[in-house]
């Protein structure tokens, strides 16, 4: 590696110094701990003969000295709760191998070896869903990031890539499909009543990227013919009755298939390509080569069960790990710490392919919108960490929204800075250097350099340092002149008290105040700490549209008027602009309520501008549905905390509340006439028809508010007319909010009408843990107990769990309970399953942002947790959140 090129860190390292392991905590991983492994493994070949409490595992390594790397007499194989049931070398019983932890060390003298070991391992009782598992009676396995360890001894790290031959075994009646990755090369009749699969990958592929599935399946089979005309068989696999709701998912494949190419000049590079839907998952996806594997969830939908956002959400994912096959598989990462070079990189092809699929600037908004939501208090929080981290203790802990969507965000600036052809340019010469290999992100940017013709030297920084900048824009007008005087601020974050600037891409122009006319719009880098930019040609202080697009993320403080910001909100011509001042609008009216800023005539001043901005907005013909949907939605309670240096969850709500509660009394005509057009539009799947439901589900939010008695009425209404989940599940939600006759029966229908979709009793319980109604902690209490729910499937912990964390009324209750809860939860999912159970900390690690009162009480928790016994993943979350 060449290090001159290689930038410093902010201590002043270079990447990849020497470094011993780190003598204060051996448990943590250092990034610049990376040395390359002393063996290649070219070659595995394994065997399985198959069982739901037992299966037998056989696996053979061929070994060979890796020359780039340091000599070593023995290997380190790494093991995860298995033992070794034999060992050979070399075809030899091997006596003289010994146990590190749970890691295989033997000795070995030659220069290449062929290593067998034999495991036994048991799905059945694997309730932590990484290794090899069982899920509805099939078998399935889930190996990154470190889940191959727990079926077999390897060099489970993702820079030992070696093709791999399977064969698998198992009573035919009971697993009747056997998949593997790869080609199938041979099929037939095993001992008795079993059947075995051979499977070969000749693509070399780094153990994460392993998968097997056995069990009772059917597929949706369909073809892809290739840009190169090579036919690719496609199938999608699942549980025998739901075959129906396949069809979403296999056109999304197939839409995905053709983009990749012709966006990114991407083939796929087999002959077939198998997804399997399980029920029993702990993350969305999996994008194991050849054969992704599924949470259901992002597989089933039809109209009658799923919502347009789940038939997005399956469109999204469904590509996302479909373009893994080139960025994450094709090329794959050295080491963990590389993480964000395919998930960033695989979020931002997925968000591209969605806005070229459907509306550009919503998807911009709705990406927005998730990143503030979740990725902003998770960078401004305890657990800030940059997109590429330095260490860690449990690498599950860092599939984060930062890795994830910040990520894809500071790969978009290149984009945006470079142009899309450039961009274009840096990806292939980027895919073409890489191909085989597992990379860096350094090797991502050197590529945009030297492909896109970028100076990426500074931007570097956005690898480097965690926290979201700041922006501070203030306009002058002087003479003819306007200047843009820019500064920015980069917070300090855990380990990094001192930022540098950095290099932020804003997109910003002027509009002449009286003609409304826009000046041409402008990419400025701001990459120091202050920047001025003049603008001749202004006879009166223009208005000042920045970051439109959303061209950086950042957060943006401006010296904008009221006034200023109903003009942008009435006329920018860039939707996220426009977006962007009403939330602004919104989000300064009730910043200043909660901090008891604001007079009754201040109040009524700021609600009537927010009025007639909405009012503009239900009526302007110009609008699609979908857009005026985005319009009309309130900044949420989250991210209103988020611009509050300590927040007081309760005052938020009661204050957004209220807000809604005016809207909808000021608005009630227009609410109630936009429902009734929209509810005359016949249900399809075309943007028209899913604009009027999300606009519907909008007027009925604001009416839940302003007048409840109305909106019930109309929700009920709604609710038993419905055709379709989409206003199912809306009209659910407000009633679910309120109190009346109209909630319950509308709750026992709508559970008796779908029992034993365990997707849709998903939605059941996770409406009634997010609504709005005063008691939705009881609720909530009372659904723990519901026959129903159980700890061991993720999907229903989450949807009882999650949505009552994020409901901040109900999670924030004055008295703690909600803490309370939440800890509960995680004392008795942890021994269950500590992927998951670690991914409820973080709500309670919010407690510096939160008044005193309830601040002691989340820290309480944390503590309480922290006294106990818990697993590497969910310790690690419990002491960074104290920290
Ligand atoms: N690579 C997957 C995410 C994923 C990570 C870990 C898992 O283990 C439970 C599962 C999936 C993706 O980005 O889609
Ligand atoms: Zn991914």
């Amino acid at each position: 590696m060449d290090i001159a090129r290689t930038p410093a860190t902010p201590d002043g390292n270079p990447e990849m110094a020497d470094a011993a392991p780190d003598p204060v905590d051996p448990a943590l991983f250092r990034r610049k701990d990376y040395r390359p492994f002393p063996w290649l493994v070219p070659e595995v070949a394994m065997d399985f003969a198959l069982g739901l409490e037992r299966t037998d595992v056989t696996t053979v390594l061929r070994v060979a000295r890796n020359p780039a790397a340091e000599h070593a007499d023995t290997i380190r194989l790494n093991g995860d709760e298995i033992e070794p049931a034999g060992v050979w070398v070399d075809d030899e019983p091997a006596s003289d191998w010994r146990m590190d932890g749970g890691d295989l060390i033997i000795p070995l003298s030659g220069d290449a070896h062929d290593i067998r070991v034999d495991t036994v391992v048991a799905p059945s009782a694997n309730t932590k869903l990484m290794g090899l598992y069982a899920s509805d009676g099939m078998l399935c396995t889930q190996c990154e990031s470190e889940g191959f360890r727990r079926i077999t001894f390897f060099p489970d790290r993702p820079d030992v890539l070696s093709t791999y031959r399977v064969r698998m075994a198992g009573p035919k009646a009971q697993f009747p499909v056997l998949l593997c990755n790869g080609n199938l090369e041979a099929e037939g009749a095993g001992e008795g009543d079993h059947h075995f699969a051979e499977w070969h990958d000749p693509w070399p592929k780094p153990s994460y990227l392993f998968a097997l599935v056995a069990g009772q399946l059917v597929a949706n089979s369909d073809s892809f013919t290739t840009m190169s005309g090579r036919e690719v068989a496609l199938n999608i696999w699942v549980r025998d009755g739901d075959l129906p709701r396949t069809g979403h998912a296999m056109e999304s494949l197939k839409k995905s298939m053709r983009w990749d190419e012709e966006v990114f000049g991407r083939e796929y590079d087999l002959d077939l390509f198998n997804v399997v839907a399980v029920s029993d998952f702990n993350m969305g996806a999996m994008e194991n080569k050849g054969l992704n594997v599924f949470n259901t969830k992002y597989v089933l939908a039809d109209e009658d069960t799923a919502t347009d956002g789940d038939f997005d959400g399956i469109e999204g994912v469904i590509a996302h790990e479909y373009f893994h096959n080139w960025s994450g598989n094709r090329v794959t990462c050295r080491d963990w710490f590389q993480l964000s070079l395919k998930e960033g990189f695989t979020v931002l092809r997925d968000q591209l392919f969605s806005q070229d699929m459907g509306s550009a600037p919503v998807k911009r908004i709705e990406d927005v919108r998730v990143l503030r939501g979740v990725q902003f208090p998770e960078d401004s929080g305890p657990l800030a960490h940059p997109i590429r981290p330095d260490s860690y203790k449990e690498i599950s802990n860092f599939y984060t929204s930062t890795i994830y969507n910040k990520g894809a965000e500071v790969i978009r600036m290149m984009r945006t800075m470079a142009g899309e052809q450039r961009f274009r340019q840096g990806t292939d010469l980027y895919f073409e250097r890489h191909d085989g290999e597992a990379a860096t992100c350094e090797d991502f940017v050197r590529a945009m350099e030297d492909g896109a013709g970028l100076d990426l030297g500074q931007f570097r920084l956005w690898y480097e340092q965690a926290g979201t900048p700041r922006v501070i824009a203030r306009l002058e007008h002087d003479g003819t002149t306007a200047k843009v005087h820019l500064s920015q601020e980069v917070p300090a974050t855990p380990g990094q008290p001192h930022k540098r600037p950095m290099p932020i891409p804003l997109k910003l122009a002027l509009f002449d105040r009286d003609t409304y006319e826009r000046g041409e719009e402008q990419l400025v880098v701001l990459d120091e700490a202050q920047k001025t930019i003049a603008f001749g040609g202004f006879a009166e202080t223009p208005v000042l549209s920045i970051n439109r697009g959303f061209s950086a993320p950042v957060t943006i403080a401006r010296e904008a008027s009221r006034d200023d910001l109903v003009f942008l909100a009435a006329r920018d011509d860039d939707p996220f602009a426009r977006y962007e001042a009403l939330q602004e609008l919104v989000v300064r009216q009730l910043k200043d309520a909660v901090e008891g800023k604001l007079d009754s005539e201040a109040r009524d001043k700021g609600e009537l501008a927010i009025g007639d901005a909405l009012s503009a907005v239900l009526a302007d013909g110009n609008l699609d549905d979908s857009m005026r949907g985005e319009l009309l939605l309130l900044p949420s309670e989250g991210y209103i905390a988020e611009t509050l240096a300590v927040a007081d969850p309760a005052r938020i709500h009661a204050e957004r509340r209220g807000l809604r509660a005016v809207l909808g009394r000021m608005l009630e005509a227009e609410f109630v006439a936009l429902h009734d057009r929209a509810s005359a539009v016949p249900f399809s799947l075309d943007a028209e028809a899913r604009g009027a439901r999300k606009v519907k589900a909008q007027a009925l939010v604001y009416l839940a508010d302003g007048n409840p008695e109305r909106s019930a009425e109309m929700a009920f209404a709604q609710y038993q007319g419905a055709d379709n989940m989409t206003d199912r599940q809306s009209a659910l939600m407000v009633l679910t909010g309120l109190d009346g006759v109209e909630r319950t029966n509308a709750l026992i229908d709508f559970y008796n009408r779908y029992q034993g979709n365990a997707l849709v009793i998903d939605k059941w319980f996770a409406l009634q843990a997010s609504s709005m109604h005063p008691h939705c902690l009881e609720h909530v209490k009372a659904l723990a107990g519901h026959r129903d729910f159980t700890l061991k499937n993720p999907n229903r912990v989450r949807s009882l769990y999650m949505a009552f964390a994020a409901n901040p009324h109900a999670f924030h209750a004055a008295d703690g309970e909600g803490y309370r809860m939440i800890a509960n939860l995680i004392l008795a999912l942890d021994p269950i399953n500590p992927q998951t159970a670690s991914r409820f900390v973080p709500p309670l690690g919010r407690w510096r942002r939160i008044e005193p009162g309830r601040s002691a009480l989340m820290r309480e928790q944390l503590e309480r947790l922290a006294a106990a016994d818990l697993s590497r993943d969910t310790a690690e979350q419990v002491s960074r959140s104290l920290g």
